[in-house]
């Protein structure tokens, strides 16, 4: 197994709601480095990208809320996930917001450019992410990570690190989505990525869906990412989140998704967005993600 390098995005500014920042301080409180250890990973917590608060910006733009901070530190936070692929680690980001995906997949999509790989993700979320600045109804940059990482939208969001779109359209899939904007729908129905939302995970299983989504992608990328947005978990098991959404994946489902994608072998990057402690029960919601992680990577039962 390669060696797992963290990354913290402290980021609320994608978000309305905050706290979404201390994310990563809860994640790593609920013990994600010693669970990774137990494993027998080689971990490297390489601390956090500095963000700057809401406190001392400006909105320049009602419709792309903080466009220049999630640029700038997105852009930071792309150049250390893509040194870390061409060490040949395995980056792990941790967030903050889901406009975290926005640097993460830059980096990913800048080292597979170089090295002539085809990059696959899957984007397990309650919500689509595909709005622009065209459909946001509030102007959220996290609400665009997706559809920025598909092309779509802002040239300053879709052209960081200089690639434009980072991945095809039909080398991704949705999972877990129960919430979805008009708009959102319209630019998912003009894309064509694959869907499964909670009604076809209700009908099929999460274990036929992920190992279907799995052997796909498998055939036709060399690079599969996993952008996992904790509010596609119910938020009876998973309250500190910022945007729950009733009817979502069940503690099992979780980490039978996480375990399926662990013994398939061919994840090669993650992050985990949307911690929010100021709204969690205690600090159930991340110390339930870092057992997720592990999951992930590698934790069985036994
Ligand atoms: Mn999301």
């Amino acid at each position: 197994m390669k060696t797992i390098e963290i990354f913290g995005f402290p980021m609320d500014l994608g978000a309305s709601r905050r706290g979404v920042d201390m994310g990563p301080s809860a994640i790593r409180l609920a013990g994600l480095q010693k669970q990774l250890e137990d494993l027998d990973l080689k971990v490297f917590d390489r601390g956090d990208i500095t963000i700057n608060p809401k406190e001392v910006l400006n909105i320049s733009n009602p419709k792309l809320k903080y466009l220049e901070e999630i640029v700038s530190s997105s852009t930071n936070l792309a150049v250390k996930v893509e040194e870390s692929l061409n060490n040949n680690n395995f980056p792990l980001c941790i967030g903050g917001d889901h406009s975290i995906a926005i640097g993460s997949i830059a980096g990913i999509a800048s080292h597979c450019k170089k090295h002539n790989k085809k990059l696959g993700i899957i984007w397990v979320d309650a919500h689509a992410d595909m709005n622009t600045d065209l459909s946001s109804p509030s102007g959220n940059i996290h609400g665009m990570g997706f559809s920025a990482s598909l092309g779509l939208g802002n040239n300053a969001l879709t052209g960081i690190m200089n690639i434009n779109p980072k991945a095809e359209p039909q080398n991704c899939a949705l999972i877990g989505v129960r919430s979805i904007d008009t708009h959102e729908r319209e630019n998912m129905n003009s894309l064509g990525i694959q869907v499964y939302s909670m009604h076809e995970i209700d009908k099929l299983g999460i274990f036929a869906i992920i190992t279907k989504v799995i052997e796909d992608l498998k055939n036709k990328v060399d690079h599969i990412h996993l952008s996992f947005d904790v509010d596609a978990i119910d938020p009876k098991i998973a309250p500190g989140v910022g945007t729950p959404v009733i009817g979502g994946l069940s503690y099992r489902e979780s980490h039978l998704l996480m375990e399926v994608i662990a013994e398939s072998g061919c994840l090669s990057s993650m992050e985990i967005a949307e911690v929010n402690p100021i709204l969690d029960n205690g600090n159930r919601t991340a110390e339930m993600v870092s057992t997720m992680i592990a999951s992930c990577l590698g934790l069985k039962i036994y």
